[in-house]
């Protein structure tokens, strides 16, 4: 096990293995065992590109040696960043074959991000695209590198030449191996690869994943929402993202049988245009870009006979437009209240109807243990909200070299703090009621509020600042921040946008408004008190939609 991992207690362990959820397997010698069971159909589909069972097998082999050949490394970590394409499924399992962990970045992600996570993992490489939507990031990953001592190679796809450090990604995940490497033997119970949390605090929150734990995550997955040879799912939000890549995702298609198809984008039209052409039956979506598709397929009365299920979650789904979403795109919409740090809840196919539209589902695993406390720590009365804390066979024990968060986001037995509100009834289904992290939902991508709040308070105009959500109807909530500026400044929102962008964040972690204030309001023992800056948002939002000037 790498150095900053938290291994299960044994017992546990053992029970996990000889109940099956564990299968000793590393994540890169399924490809071999897909393609003896799937030969020669196709896995996946990318653009003109279409790769067997058999040759993602072989080309999983290849890339591990070539990556070998280049000198990674078991027990190396690799930063990854690429949009969706079939190199980041190749990618992730050939490092998986010779025990080298890749750290899955979003295409969002910018330089400040990417170095805090080369700096935390110790990164030896970075694999990237030249260029995606416009976004130089090649020569981001150059300016990374400059920070991260630790990265001796950039593998970029599509890089004009290689040059010192510099390697063609394609040409590595292509061809055949240039020189013979004998491939090690990956410890199944070492990382297989680091999911991120947006949750939490502004030191990285990285989820080291094991080979045995990430397997179950998606096998698991994919038996509970019945993916076979039949499935064609399509990948449509970014599928470094737990969700796409394992819930069951990707990787769960795969080792179903089924095709796995990319697209760059959620657009509707990408997205429609794919599911007709493909014939898919499986994609997920958060809330916000579920209504986007709902609002054009009512407009150009599309008629998408291959889809069965989508699937929602990344926030909280309103019943209704489970019900008007079923409805619109004439397929079945399933509930999925999932995290990287593990847990995973599904809505299942025979729920009674109140179940799939008002609840977020119940625990993958039968040995998901659960528990919903009050602030005591007690146990609430059934059906009563309190936090929920999680254990089982596929949620880590710890955030990956975090010793001092892990203090508070676990328990001494290993109990994970969701910081989510939940409500469970008699049987087992859980409903999201509401959150004590100091966290923003957008839209389903989560921002620590506390990263933000330290970025603008390195700004020389600021003098406190305390970010907080504020509603919207698309995304569900926003960024919004108060600040107190230091005597004779001025800051509008477009300034400070401008200065965090500079500094180098993802830009849906960006304010999208910014009160100036005198003073932020105290608690009793001196903190911010965002608790009543949420409420004021919310009071003022309450406002607005009650007055009609802001109706339409
Ligand atoms: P992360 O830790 O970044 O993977 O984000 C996981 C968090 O997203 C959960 O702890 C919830 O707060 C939120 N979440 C995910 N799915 C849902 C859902 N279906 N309904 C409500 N909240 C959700
Ligand atoms: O929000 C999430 O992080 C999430 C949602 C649905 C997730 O990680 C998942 C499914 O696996």
């Amino acid at each position: 096990m790498r150095h900053g991992a938290t291994a299960w207690p044994p017992e546990l362990a053992e029970l996990y293995r000889t109940e099956g959820y564990w299968r000793g397997l590393p994540l890169g010698l399924l490809p071999e065992q897909w393609a003896a069971r799937y030969g020669d159909r196709t896995a996946l589909v990318d653009g003109t590109t279409r790769i067997t069972y058999r040759e993602l097998a072989t080309r999983v082999e290849s890339a591990a040696t070539n990556l070998t050949v280049l000198g990674l490394e078991p027990g190396d970590n690799l930063l990854v960043q690429l949009p969706n394409c079939h190199q980041l499924v190749l990618l992730v399992l050939a490092c998986a074959r010779i025990g080298v962990a890749p750290v899955l970045l979003l295409p969002a992600h910018r330089e400040r991000e990417l170095v805090a996570l080369g700096r935390h993992t110790g990164a030896v490489a970075l694999a990237t695209t030249a260029t995606t939507r416009g976004y130089d990031h090649a020569a981001q990953a150059r300016r990374v590198a400059e920070q991260v001592p630790s990265i001796r190679r950039l593998l970029i796809a599509g890089c004009e030449e290689e040059a010192g450090t510099e390697t063609d990604l394609d040409a590595l995940l292509d061809s055949p191996p240039v020189l013979p490497a004998a491939l090690p033997d990956p410890d199944p119970s070492d990382v297989a690869l680091f999911l991120l949390s947006g949750g939490t605090t502004g030191t990285p929150k990285v989820i080291a994943r094991t080979h045995n734990d990430y397997e179950y995550n998606f096998r698991g997955s994919a038996a509970v929402c019945g993916f076979d040879t039949g499935t064609v799912y399509l990948a449509a939000l970014p599928a470094a993202h737990n969700f796409v890549l394992g819930s069951p995702g990707v990787l769960g298609t795969l080792a179903s049988g089924g095709q796995a198809v990319f697209v760059a984008s959620p657009s509707p039209t990408a997205v429609f245009d794919a599911i007709k052409t493909h014939g898919v039956t499986h994609l997920a979506a958060v809330p916000a870009v579920l209504r986007r598709w709902m609002e054009s397929a009512e407009r150009t009365s599309i008629d998408l006979p291959s889809l069965r299920v989508v699937q929602v979650g990344g926030e909280r789904l309103e019943p209704e437009t489970v019900r008007r979403a079923a409805q619109v795109l004439d397929c079945r919409i399933q509930q999925v209240f999932g995290m990287a740090e593990g847990l995973l809840n599904y809505t299942r196919p025979d729920d009674s109807r109140w179940a799939a539209e008002e609840t977020q589902g119940r625990p993958m695993s039968p040995h998901d243990e659960i528990r919903v406390i009050d602030a005591n720590g007690e146990e609430t009365a059934a059906g009563e909200p309190g936090e929920l804390l999680t254990r089982g066979p596929y949620t880590p024990r710890g955030y990956f070299r975090a010793p001092e968060h892990n203090r508070t986001a676990f328990t001494a037995d290993g109990w994970f703090r969701t910081g989510d509100v939940v409500r469970r009834d008699a049987a087992g289904n859980l409903v999201v009621v509401g959150r004590i992290k100091d966290v923003i939902n957008r839209g389903g991508e989560k921002i620590a509020a506390d990263e933000i709040e330290h970025l603008l308070a390195e700004l020389p105009e600021i003098a406190d600042a305390a970010v907080v959500p504020y509603p919207d109807p698309d995304l569900g909530e926003r960024v919004g921040a108060f600040v107190v500026l230091r005597e004779g400044r001025t800051l509008s929102t477009g300034e400070a946008v401008q200065r965090l962008t500079a500094s180098g964040i993802a830009a849906y972690k960006l304010p999208e408004q910014l009160w100036v204030v005198d003073t932020l309001p105290q608690t009793a023992v001196g903190k911010t008190d965002k608790q009543a800056l949420r409420r004021l948002v919310a009071d003022r939002a309450a406002d607005r939609a009650a007055d009609p000037q802001y109706q339409h």
